[in-house]
Protein backbone atom coordinates (compact mmCIF):
# COMPACT_ATOMS: atom_id res chain seq x y z
CA UNK A 1 0.00 0.00 0.00
CA UNK A 2 1.43 3.21 -1.01
CA UNK A 3 -1.27 5.75 -1.58
CA UNK A 4 1.24 8.86 -1.75
CA UNK A 5 3.67 7.20 -4.04
CA UNK A 6 6.40 7.43 -1.44
CA UNK A 7 8.15 4.57 -3.55
CA UNK A 8 8.90 7.65 -6.34
CA UNK A 9 10.92 8.99 -3.84
CA UNK A 10 12.88 5.96 -3.07
CA UNK A 11 15.89 4.86 -5.44
CA UNK A 12 16.14 1.80 -7.19
CA UNK A 13 17.97 -0.23 -5.11
CA UNK A 14 16.01 1.21 -2.11
CA UNK A 15 12.90 -0.40 -4.18
CA UNK A 16 15.15 -3.66 -5.12
CA UNK A 17 15.84 -4.58 -1.49
CA UNK A 18 12.55 -4.17 -0.25
CA UNK A 19 10.94 -6.53 -2.61
CA UNK A 20 13.49 -9.19 -2.24
CA UNK A 21 12.71 -8.99 1.81
CA UNK A 22 8.85 -9.17 0.64
CA UNK A 23 9.60 -12.31 -1.41
CA UNK A 24 11.35 -13.72 1.75
CA UNK A 25 8.98 -12.87 3.47
CA UNK A 26 5.94 -14.51 1.46
CA UNK A 27 7.66 -17.47 0.19
CA UNK A 28 10.02 -18.63 2.86
CA UNK A 29 9.06 -17.00 6.78
CA UNK A 30 5.05 -16.89 6.28
CA UNK A 31 4.50 -20.78 5.47
CA UNK A 32 6.75 -21.66 8.74
CA UNK A 33 4.77 -18.77 10.84
CA UNK A 34 1.42 -20.30 11.78
CA UNK A 35 3.22 -23.17 13.24
CA UNK A 36 5.80 -21.45 15.16
CA UNK A 37 3.95 -19.24 16.21
CA UNK A 38 1.36 -21.80 17.91
CA UNK A 39 5.00 -23.66 19.49
CA UNK A 40 6.07 -20.26 20.72
CA UNK A 41 9.21 -21.04 18.97
CA UNK A 42 11.89 -18.63 16.27
CA UNK A 43 12.17 -20.31 13.22
CA UNK A 44 16.15 -20.71 13.58
CA UNK A 45 16.15 -22.52 10.40
CA UNK A 46 15.62 -19.47 8.54
CA UNK A 47 18.74 -17.24 10.30
CA UNK A 48 21.34 -18.21 7.67
CA UNK A 49 19.07 -17.07 4.86
CA UNK A 50 18.11 -13.57 6.81
CA UNK A 51 22.33 -13.33 6.75
CA UNK A 52 22.83 -14.66 2.81
CA UNK A 53 20.38 -12.07 1.67
CA UNK A 54 22.59 -9.26 4.03
CA UNK A 55 19.34 -8.21 6.33
CA UNK A 56 21.41 -8.60 9.65
CA UNK A 57 23.73 -5.42 10.49
CA UNK A 58 22.63 -3.41 7.42
CA UNK A 59 23.22 -0.84 8.03
CA UNK A 60 26.24 -1.49 10.39
CA UNK A 61 29.69 -0.22 9.28
CA UNK A 62 32.28 -2.58 9.78
CA UNK A 63 34.14 -6.49 8.95
CA UNK A 64 31.63 -8.85 7.00
CA UNK A 65 28.55 -6.20 7.08
CA UNK A 66 26.70 -5.21 4.44
CA UNK A 67 27.00 -1.40 4.62
CA UNK A 68 23.69 -0.26 3.80
CA UNK A 69 22.23 3.17 4.40
CA UNK A 70 19.93 3.61 6.83
CA UNK A 71 16.48 4.34 4.52
CA UNK A 72 17.19 0.75 3.13
CA UNK A 73 17.57 -0.46 7.19
CA UNK A 74 14.02 0.63 7.86
CA UNK A 75 12.67 -0.24 4.45
CA UNK A 76 13.83 -4.43 5.09
CA UNK A 77 11.97 -3.81 8.74
CA UNK A 78 9.12 -2.82 7.85
CA UNK A 79 8.39 -5.73 5.35
CA UNK A 80 10.32 -7.93 8.14
CA UNK A 81 7.21 -7.07 10.60
CA UNK A 82 4.71 -7.39 7.62
CA UNK A 83 5.12 -10.74 8.41
CA UNK A 84 5.08 -10.75 12.05
CA UNK A 85 7.11 -8.81 15.04
CA UNK A 86 8.78 -11.64 15.75
CA UNK A 87 10.55 -11.77 12.68
CA UNK A 88 11.79 -7.87 13.17
CA UNK A 89 12.59 -8.25 16.64
CA UNK A 90 15.31 -11.12 15.98
CA UNK A 91 16.72 -8.73 13.19
CA UNK A 92 16.84 -5.47 15.55
CA UNK A 93 18.47 -7.45 18.11
CA UNK A 94 21.37 -8.69 16.11
CA UNK A 95 21.58 -5.75 13.97
CA UNK A 96 20.78 -2.98 16.72
CA UNK A 97 21.92 -4.08 19.79
CA UNK A 98 25.00 -6.59 19.54
CA UNK A 99 26.29 -5.95 15.91
CA UNK A 100 26.24 -2.06 16.51
CA UNK A 101 27.64 -2.02 19.93
CA UNK A 102 30.35 -4.14 18.59
CA UNK A 103 30.78 -2.15 15.63
CA UNK A 104 31.13 1.54 17.79
CA UNK A 105 32.47 0.62 21.22
CA UNK A 106 34.58 -2.93 20.06
CA UNK A 107 38.43 -3.44 19.77
CA UNK A 108 39.76 -4.55 16.47
CA UNK A 109 39.67 -8.16 17.75
CA UNK A 110 36.20 -7.93 19.08
CA UNK A 111 34.73 -6.75 15.82
CA UNK A 112 36.78 -9.47 13.65
CA UNK A 113 35.21 -11.88 15.71
CA UNK A 114 32.02 -11.33 15.63
CA UNK A 115 30.72 -9.16 12.86
CA UNK A 116 31.35 -11.25 9.79
CA UNK A 117 29.80 -14.46 11.54
CA UNK A 118 26.98 -12.70 13.11
CA UNK A 119 26.36 -11.06 9.66
CA UNK A 120 26.43 -14.24 8.21
CA UNK A 121 23.71 -15.61 10.65
CA UNK A 122 26.40 -18.56 12.24
CA UNK A 123 26.53 -16.45 15.14
CA UNK A 124 23.68 -14.88 17.26
CA UNK A 125 23.56 -12.20 20.23
CA UNK A 126 21.38 -10.98 22.31
CA UNK A 127 20.68 -7.65 24.39
CA UNK A 128 20.78 -7.49 28.40
CA UNK A 129 19.70 -4.41 30.01
CA UNK A 130 16.57 -4.89 31.91
CA UNK A 131 16.46 -6.39 34.99
CA UNK A 132 13.74 -8.32 36.96
CA UNK A 133 13.59 -4.55 39.02
CA UNK A 134 14.57 -2.02 36.66
CA UNK A 135 13.33 -1.49 33.44
CA UNK A 136 12.34 1.77 32.15
CA UNK A 137 15.03 2.86 34.92
CA UNK A 138 17.97 1.35 33.81
CA UNK A 139 20.12 3.81 35.49
CA UNK A 140 19.10 1.51 38.82
CA UNK A 141 20.60 -1.74 37.75
CA UNK A 142 21.91 -3.79 39.79
CA UNK A 143 23.98 -6.19 38.05
CA UNK A 144 27.57 -5.47 39.19
CA UNK A 145 31.28 -5.79 37.78
CA UNK A 146 33.97 -6.04 40.08
CA UNK A 147 37.61 -6.27 38.25
CA UNK A 148 39.70 -8.23 39.96
CA UNK A 149 43.46 -8.33 37.82
CA UNK A 150 42.70 -8.52 34.66
CA UNK A 151 39.45 -10.15 34.66
CA UNK A 152 36.02 -8.88 35.71
CA UNK A 153 33.57 -10.72 37.92
CA UNK A 154 29.99 -10.17 36.79
CA UNK A 155 27.02 -11.16 39.53
CA UNK A 156 23.20 -10.51 38.35
CA UNK A 157 20.46 -11.23 36.31
CA UNK A 158 18.41 -9.72 33.19
CA UNK A 159 14.84 -10.14 32.52
CA UNK A 160 12.74 -9.86 28.93
CA UNK A 161 16.14 -10.95 26.84
CA UNK A 162 15.09 -11.13 23.32
CA UNK A 163 17.06 -14.40 21.54
CA UNK A 164 18.52 -14.95 25.13
CA UNK A 165 18.56 -19.13 24.29
CA UNK A 166 19.20 -19.27 20.90
CA UNK A 167 22.58 -16.41 21.58
CA UNK A 168 25.76 -17.07 21.29
CA UNK A 169 27.21 -14.15 23.24
CA UNK A 170 25.10 -11.90 24.97
CA UNK A 171 26.14 -8.11 25.71
CA UNK A 172 25.87 -7.66 28.90
CA UNK A 173 25.02 -4.30 30.79
CA UNK A 174 26.85 -4.12 34.20
CA UNK A 175 28.01 -1.14 37.24
CA UNK A 176 30.98 -1.18 37.92
CA UNK A 177 33.01 1.13 40.07
CA UNK A 178 33.37 3.68 37.50
CA UNK A 179 30.31 3.53 35.98
CA UNK A 180 28.37 1.08 33.48
CA UNK A 181 30.60 -0.74 31.03
CA UNK A 182 29.17 -3.35 28.75
CA UNK A 183 30.62 -6.97 28.18
CA UNK A 184 30.54 -9.77 25.67
CA UNK A 185 29.75 -12.90 27.39
CA UNK A 186 29.77 -16.29 25.70
CA UNK A 187 27.50 -18.94 26.04
CA UNK A 188 28.85 -21.70 27.84
CA UNK A 189 30.83 -19.16 30.44
CA UNK A 190 31.41 -20.88 33.77
CA UNK A 191 28.43 -19.65 35.90
CA UNK A 192 26.52 -18.04 32.97
CA UNK A 193 23.01 -19.65 32.06
CA UNK A 194 19.87 -18.72 30.30
CA UNK A 195 16.37 -19.79 30.71
CA UNK A 196 13.22 -19.38 28.70
CA UNK A 197 9.86 -17.28 29.46
CA UNK A 198 6.43 -19.34 28.62
CA UNK A 199 3.05 -18.33 28.86
CA UNK A 200 3.34 -15.37 26.15
CA UNK A 201 0.54 -14.26 24.54
CA UNK A 202 2.51 -12.00 22.67
CA UNK A 203 5.39 -12.16 20.17
CA UNK A 204 4.95 -15.82 20.48
CA UNK A 205 7.38 -16.62 17.52
CA UNK A 206 10.12 -14.87 19.21
CA UNK A 207 12.80 -16.39 21.97
CA UNK A 208 12.35 -14.36 25.12
CA UNK A 209 14.40 -15.67 28.24
CA UNK A 210 16.49 -15.02 31.45
CA UNK A 211 19.95 -14.07 31.72
CA UNK A 212 21.76 -15.17 35.15
CA UNK A 213 25.03 -14.15 35.90
CA UNK A 214 26.78 -15.72 38.87
CA UNK A 215 30.44 -15.24 39.64
CA UNK A 216 31.37 -15.11 36.27
CA UNK A 217 34.78 -14.12 35.02
CA UNK A 218 35.03 -12.28 32.39
CA UNK A 219 38.95 -11.09 30.55
CA UNK A 220 39.65 -7.00 29.79
CA UNK A 221 39.48 -8.29 26.10
CA UNK A 222 35.54 -9.17 26.47
CA UNK A 223 34.63 -5.72 27.27
CA UNK A 224 33.51 -3.23 25.09
CA UNK A 225 36.45 -0.48 25.61
CA UNK A 226 34.86 2.25 24.35
CA UNK A 227 31.46 2.80 26.41
CA UNK A 228 31.70 4.13 29.52
CA UNK A 229 28.25 4.99 31.47
CA UNK A 230 24.86 4.66 30.51
CA UNK A 231 24.93 6.27 27.30
CA UNK A 232 26.32 2.85 25.93
CA UNK A 233 23.38 1.00 26.21
CA UNK A 234 21.30 3.91 25.59
CA UNK A 235 22.71 4.73 22.33
CA UNK A 236 22.12 1.28 21.08
CA UNK A 237 18.59 1.93 21.67
CA UNK A 238 18.39 4.31 19.44
CA UNK A 239 19.20 2.28 16.82
CA UNK A 240 17.03 -0.15 17.49
CA UNK A 241 13.63 2.00 17.83
CA UNK A 242 14.13 3.48 14.71
CA UNK A 243 14.15 0.59 13.09
CA UNK A 244 10.88 -0.39 15.06
CA UNK A 245 9.46 2.98 13.61
CA UNK A 246 9.27 1.43 10.62
CA UNK A 247 8.90 -1.70 11.42
CA UNK A 248 5.48 -1.18 13.33
CA UNK A 249 4.30 0.03 9.68
CA UNK A 250 4.43 -2.99 8.04
CA UNK A 251 2.56 -4.40 10.37
CA UNK A 252 -0.08 -2.05 10.36
CA UNK A 253 0.13 -2.22 6.57
CA UNK A 254 -0.48 -5.71 7.11
CA UNK A 255 -3.47 -5.23 8.70
CA UNK A 256 -5.02 -2.69 6.43
CA UNK A 257 -4.82 -4.92 3.69
CA UNK A 258 -6.17 -7.84 5.39
CA UNK A 259 -9.26 -5.90 6.37
CA UNK A 260 -9.78 -4.23 3.40
CA UNK A 261 -9.86 -7.86 1.56
CA UNK A 262 -11.83 -9.16 3.49
CA UNK A 263 -14.45 -6.39 3.99
CA UNK A 264 -14.59 -6.74 0.38
CA UNK A 265 -15.51 -10.16 -0.11
CA UNK A 266 -17.70 -10.56 3.21
CA UNK A 267 -21.71 -10.10 3.13
CA UNK A 268 -24.53 -9.01 5.72
CA UNK A 269 -27.49 -7.70 4.82
CA UNK A 270 -27.31 -8.72 1.29
CA UNK A 271 -24.49 -6.68 0.83
CA UNK A 272 -20.55 -6.24 1.05
CA UNK A 273 -19.65 -4.90 4.48
CA UNK A 274 -17.34 -2.60 2.59
CA UNK A 275 -20.19 -1.09 1.60
CA UNK A 276 -21.60 0.13 4.73
CA UNK A 277 -20.04 3.70 5.75
CA UNK A 278 -19.26 3.28 9.39
CA UNK A 279 -16.93 0.34 7.44
CA UNK A 280 -15.78 2.74 4.99
CA UNK A 281 -14.92 5.24 8.00
CA UNK A 282 -12.56 2.52 9.53
CA UNK A 283 -10.90 1.82 6.65
CA UNK A 284 -9.64 5.48 5.71
CA UNK A 285 -8.74 5.79 9.17
CA UNK A 286 -6.12 3.58 8.69
CA UNK A 287 -5.17 4.33 5.14
CA UNK A 288 -4.65 7.99 6.49
CA UNK A 289 -2.74 7.11 10.29
CA UNK A 290 -0.89 4.45 7.73
CA UNK A 291 0.01 6.84 5.50
CA UNK A 292 1.51 9.49 7.71
CA UNK A 293 3.62 6.58 9.65
CA UNK A 294 5.18 6.71 6.23
CA UNK A 295 6.11 9.80 5.69
CA UNK A 296 7.52 10.20 9.20
CA UNK A 297 9.87 6.54 8.44
CA UNK A 298 11.02 8.07 5.30
CA UNK A 299 11.96 11.50 6.41
CA UNK A 300 13.53 9.71 9.65
CA UNK A 301 15.65 7.18 7.08
CA UNK A 302 16.50 10.68 4.78
CA UNK A 303 17.27 12.39 8.14
CA UNK A 304 19.58 9.45 10.18
CA UNK A 305 21.41 9.04 6.23
CA UNK A 306 22.10 12.68 6.67
CA UNK A 307 23.86 12.35 9.75
CA UNK A 308 21.40 14.07 11.71
CA UNK A 309 20.65 11.39 15.25
CA UNK A 310 18.27 13.07 17.32
CA UNK A 311 17.05 11.29 20.28
CA UNK A 312 13.75 12.85 20.60
CA UNK A 313 13.25 12.69 16.64
CA UNK A 314 13.57 8.71 17.17
CA UNK A 315 10.97 8.34 20.38
CA UNK A 316 8.73 10.57 18.36
CA UNK A 317 8.25 8.00 15.10
CA UNK A 318 8.76 4.89 17.62
CA UNK A 319 5.70 6.17 19.64
CA UNK A 320 3.53 7.39 16.91
CA UNK A 321 4.49 4.46 14.68
CA UNK A 322 3.71 1.70 17.04
CA UNK A 323 0.42 3.13 19.08
CA UNK A 324 -0.81 3.51 15.18
CA UNK A 325 -0.16 0.08 14.30
CA UNK A 326 -1.94 -1.31 17.74
CA UNK A 327 -4.62 0.90 16.72
CA UNK A 328 -5.32 -0.52 13.49
CA UNK A 329 -4.67 -4.06 13.94
CA UNK A 330 -7.99 -3.79 16.43
CA UNK A 331 -9.54 -1.95 14.19
CA UNK A 332 -8.93 -4.45 11.60
CA UNK A 333 -9.92 -7.52 14.09
CA UNK A 334 -12.73 -5.95 14.38
CA UNK A 335 -13.41 -5.45 10.96
CA UNK A 336 -12.94 -9.67 10.39
CA UNK A 337 -15.15 -9.71 13.33
CA UNK A 338 -15.49 -13.62 14.71
CA UNK A 339 -12.77 -14.28 12.32
CA UNK A 340 -10.49 -12.07 13.79
CA UNK A 341 -9.96 -14.01 16.65
CA UNK A 342 -8.29 -16.71 15.20
CA UNK A 343 -5.00 -17.76 13.50
CA UNK A 344 -6.32 -17.87 10.30
CA UNK A 345 -5.91 -13.74 9.58
CA UNK A 346 -2.78 -12.17 10.82
CA UNK A 347 -4.50 -9.11 12.97
CA UNK A 348 -4.85 -11.09 15.77
CA UNK A 349 -1.57 -12.39 16.19
CA UNK A 350 -0.25 -8.38 15.22
CA UNK A 351 -2.42 -7.37 17.65
CA UNK A 352 -1.23 -9.40 20.15
CA UNK A 353 2.58 -8.75 19.21
CA UNK A 354 2.49 -5.00 19.17
CA UNK A 355 1.48 -5.18 23.17
CA UNK A 356 4.87 -5.86 23.20
CA UNK A 357 6.15 -3.82 21.12
CA UNK A 358 4.75 -0.96 22.35
CA UNK A 359 6.35 -2.13 25.72
CA UNK A 360 9.90 -2.91 25.21
CA UNK A 361 12.41 -0.56 23.91
CA UNK A 362 10.82 2.34 25.97
CA UNK A 363 7.15 1.86 26.60
CA UNK A 364 5.12 4.28 25.14
CA UNK A 365 4.79 7.05 28.06
CA UNK A 366 8.42 6.47 28.55
CA UNK A 367 8.91 8.41 24.94
CA UNK A 368 5.75 10.62 25.91
CA UNK A 369 8.34 11.66 28.19
CA UNK A 370 11.89 11.96 26.42
CA UNK A 371 9.43 14.00 23.37
CA UNK A 372 8.02 16.28 26.87
CA UNK A 373 12.02 17.12 28.14
CA UNK A 374 12.61 18.09 24.70
CA UNK A 375 10.13 20.63 24.24
CA UNK A 376 9.87 21.99 27.64
CA UNK A 377 13.31 21.46 28.76
CA UNK A 378 11.53 19.50 31.73
CA UNK A 379 12.28 15.82 32.37
CA UNK A 380 9.57 14.30 34.56
CA UNK A 381 11.09 10.89 35.04
CA UNK A 382 11.56 11.46 38.18
P1 LIG B 1 19.74 10.27 31.56
O1 LIG B 1 20.37 10.92 32.77
O2 LIG B 1 18.72 10.99 30.77
O3 LIG B 1 20.91 9.82 30.55
C1 LIG B 1 22.09 9.19 30.98
C2 LIG B 1 23.13 9.44 29.90
O4 LIG B 1 22.71 8.81 28.68
C3 LIG B 1 22.50 9.81 27.67
N1 LIG B 1 21.30 9.40 26.94
C4 LIG B 1 21.35 8.91 25.70
N2 LIG B 1 22.38 8.76 24.86
C5 LIG B 1 22.12 8.24 23.65
N3 LIG B 1 20.86 7.86 23.30
C6 LIG B 1 19.81 7.99 24.13
N4 LIG B 1 18.58 7.58 23.75
C7 LIG B 1 20.03 8.55 25.39
N5 LIG B 1 19.23 8.81 26.46
C8 LIG B 1 20.03 9.34 27.40
C9 LIG B 1 22.34 11.12 28.40
O5 LIG B 1 22.69 12.20 27.59
C10 LIG B 1 23.30 10.91 29.55
O6 LIG B 1 24.62 11.06 29.03
P2 LIG B 1 25.82 11.66 29.93
O7 LIG B 1 27.00 11.57 29.05
O8 LIG B 1 25.38 13.07 30.24
O9 LIG B 1 25.89 10.80 31.14
O10 LIG B 1 19.22 8.86 32.02
P3 LIG B 1 18.00 8.49 32.98
O11 LIG B 1 18.52 7.48 33.97
O12 LIG B 1 17.34 9.71 33.51
O13 LIG B 1 17.01 7.70 32.00
C11 LIG B 1 16.40 8.32 30.92
C12 LIG B 1 15.41 7.37 30.22
C13 LIG B 1 14.22 7.08 31.12
C14 LIG B 1 14.93 8.08 28.98
C15 LIG B 1 16.10 6.07 29.79
O14 LIG B 1 16.63 5.39 30.84
C16 LIG B 1 15.24 5.17 28.95
O15 LIG B 1 15.27 5.29 27.73
N6 LIG B 1 14.45 4.20 29.55
C17 LIG B 1 13.74 3.18 28.79
C18 LIG B 1 14.48 1.85 28.89
C19 LIG B 1 14.44 1.07 27.62
O16 LIG B 1 14.09 1.56 26.56
N7 LIG B 1 14.89 -0.16 27.66
C20 LIG B 1 15.00 -0.98 26.49
C21 LIG B 1 15.72 -2.27 26.79
S1 LIG B 1 16.21 -3.15 25.32
C22 LIG B 1 14.78 -3.72 24.66
O17 LIG B 1 13.70 -3.45 25.07
C23 LIG B 1 14.95 -4.59 23.48
S2 LIG B 1 13.51 -5.14 22.77
C24 LIG B 1 14.22 -5.77 21.42
C25 LIG B 1 13.34 -6.38 20.40
O18 LIG B 1 12.95 -7.57 20.59
O19 LIG B 1 13.12 -5.74 19.33
P1 LIG C 1 8.08 -0.82 34.04
O1 LIG C 1 9.30 0.03 33.85
O2 LIG C 1 7.89 -1.45 35.37
O3 LIG C 1 6.81 0.04 33.67
C1 LIG C 1 5.47 -0.35 34.04
C2 LIG C 1 4.52 0.81 33.70
O4 LIG C 1 4.92 1.98 34.42
C3 LIG C 1 4.56 1.19 32.21
O5 LIG C 1 3.27 1.54 31.78
C4 LIG C 1 5.46 2.43 32.19
O6 LIG C 1 5.20 3.31 31.09
C5 LIG C 1 5.10 3.07 33.54
N1 LIG C 1 6.19 3.95 34.01
C6 LIG C 1 7.43 3.60 34.43
N2 LIG C 1 8.13 4.70 34.76
C7 LIG C 1 7.34 5.77 34.54
C8 LIG C 1 7.50 7.18 34.67
N3 LIG C 1 8.65 7.73 35.07
N4 LIG C 1 6.45 7.97 34.34
C9 LIG C 1 5.28 7.42 33.89
N5 LIG C 1 5.06 6.11 33.75
C10 LIG C 1 6.09 5.28 34.05
N6 LIG C 1 14.97 -5.70 27.48
C11 LIG C 1 16.29 -5.89 27.17
O7 LIG C 1 17.18 -5.37 27.85
N7 LIG C 1 16.67 -6.67 26.11
C12 LIG C 1 15.76 -7.28 25.32
O8 LIG C 1 16.13 -7.96 24.36
C13 LIG C 1 14.37 -7.12 25.64
N8 LIG C 1 13.42 -7.78 24.91
C14 LIG C 1 12.12 -7.75 25.30
C15 LIG C 1 11.17 -8.56 24.65
C16 LIG C 1 9.84 -8.55 25.07
C17 LIG C 1 8.87 -9.47 24.41
C18 LIG C 1 9.43 -7.67 26.10
C19 LIG C 1 7.99 -7.61 26.50
C20 LIG C 1 10.35 -6.87 26.74
C21 LIG C 1 11.71 -6.90 26.36
N9 LIG C 1 12.68 -6.16 27.04
C22 LIG C 1 14.02 -6.32 26.74
C23 LIG C 1 12.30 -5.39 28.22
C24 LIG C 1 11.66 -4.04 27.90
O9 LIG C 1 12.61 -3.13 27.43
C25 LIG C 1 10.97 -3.55 29.18
O10 LIG C 1 9.84 -4.38 29.36
C26 LIG C 1 10.56 -2.09 29.10
O11 LIG C 1 11.71 -1.25 29.09
C27 LIG C 1 9.63 -1.67 30.26
O12 LIG C 1 10.12 -2.13 31.48
P2 LIG C 1 9.16 -2.96 32.49
O13 LIG C 1 8.53 -4.03 31.71
O14 LIG C 1 9.99 -3.30 33.67
O15 LIG C 1 8.03 -1.94 32.90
Amino acid sequence: MDFYRFSGSLSDEERSVRETVRRFVDRDFLPLLRRHFKDGTFPVELIPELGALGLLGPSVKGPGCPGLSYTMYGLICEELERGDSGLRSFASVQSSLVMWPIATYGSDEQKQKWLPEMAAGRKVGCFGLTEPDHGSDPGAMETRAVRDGGEWVLNGAKLWITNANLADVAVVWARAEEGVFGFLVERGTPGFTTNPIHGKFSLRASDTGELVLDEVRIPESQRLPGAKGLRGPLSCLNEARYGIAWGAVGAAADCYETALKYAGEREQFDQPIASFQLVQRKLVRMLTEITKAQGLSLQLGRLKDSGVNEVPLVSLAKRNNVAMALDCARTARDILGAAGITDEFSPGRHMANLESVITYEGTHDIHTLIVGAEITGIQAFR
